[in-house]
C-alpha cells in the first residue's frame, strides 16, 4: 500500500487529492510541522520536506511533480491524465515540472526568504521579489486558460488542475485576491472543489472555502 507523508495545507495536498480522485488504497499519515523539522524525518526526506510517497515496496519518493505523475501513470485506467505516450500527455508532464520549479519554488522562496537572504531588509526584498514572479507565472497561466481552457489540457480535467489548485491557496497577498485577479485559475479552483471525491480531503485540509493558507 502507498504511505503518503502528510501536513495540512502544504505540498502534499494535491498528491493526497490525487490519491482521493483515483480511489486507490493508502495510508495517510499526518504529521505536524514540528515532525517535519525533526532531523530524523531527513532519513525518508533529504531535504527535510513533505510530501513524500511510500511506494507498497517501502522506498520513499520524493517531489510533488512526480508523484503526481507517477500515480497517475500508475493508474492510468483512471484517466486522471493523458495516456502515457500521447502527446497531450507529453503536455501534461511539461505543465506539472513547469508550476512545480517555476511557482512551487517561488512560493518556498517566498515563505522562507532565509534560505536566500540574512537581513530582514533583505528577506523583505527577496519575499516582494518572490511574489512578484510567482504572480507573473499565475499571469502566464490565466492566458493560457483564457485562451484553451477551461483546464489546464483544455477541455479534460486533470490531475495538472489539482496542482494549480494547491498552488493558488498559496497565492500572495491571498487567495481570495488571485482568484478575483485571475478570474480563469478560480474557475479551475472552483471545479477541484466541487469533485465530490475530494470533499473529505479538502475539508481536512480546512481549504473548501477560498481562504488565507501558507506553504
Ligand atoms: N520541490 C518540493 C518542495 C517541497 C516543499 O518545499 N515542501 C514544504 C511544504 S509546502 C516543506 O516540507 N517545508 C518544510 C518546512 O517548512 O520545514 C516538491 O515539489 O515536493
Amino acid at each position: 500500500m502507498y504511505k503518503l507523508y502528510n501536513v495540512k495545507t502544504w505540498g502534499s495536498l494535491a498528491p493526497h487529492c490525487v490519491l482521493e480522485e483515483l480511489g486507490v488504497p493508502y495510508q495517510n499519515i499526518w504529521m505536524t510541522p514540528e515532525q517535519v523539522r525533526d532531523p530524523k524525518f531527513k532519513e525518508i526526506s533529504p531535504l527535510g520536506l513533505v510530501p513524500v510517497l511510500g511506494l507498497p515496496d517501502g522506498r520513499p519518493i520524493v517531489e510533488s511533480a512526480a508523484i503526481i505523475a507517477f500515480l497517475t501513470d500508475a493508474h492510468a485506467d483512471k484517466k486522471l491524465a493523458p495516456a502515457p505516450g500521447e502527446a497531450d500527455h507529453a503536455e501534461y508532464l511539461s505543465f506539472l515540472v513547469f508550476m512545480s520549479v517555476n511557482l512551487y519554488q517561488m512560493f518556498s522562496v517566498l515563505y522562507a526568504p532565509g534560505m536566500l537572504a540574512d537581513t530582514d531588509a533583505e528577506k523583505a526584498t527577496v519575499t516582494r521579489r518572490a511574489t512578484e514572479n510567482a504572480n507573473a507565472i499565475f499571469d502566464l497561466i490565466e492566458a493560457r486558460l483564457a485562451k484553451e481552457g477551461p483546464y489546464i489540457l483544455g477541455e479534460r480535467f486533470s490531475a495538472a488542475d489539482i496542482y494549480l489548485f494547491m498552488l493558488s491557496l498559496w497565492a500572495r497577498p491571498s487567495e481570495t485576491e488571485h482568484l478575483a485577479r485571475c478570474p480563469h485559475i478560480a474557475r479551475v479552483c472552483a471545479a477541484v472543489r466541487a469533485r465530490p471525491k475530494l470533499k473529505a480531503a479538502l475539508e481536512a485540509h480546512g481549504v473548501m472555502e477560498p481562504g488565507g493558507y501558507g506553504a
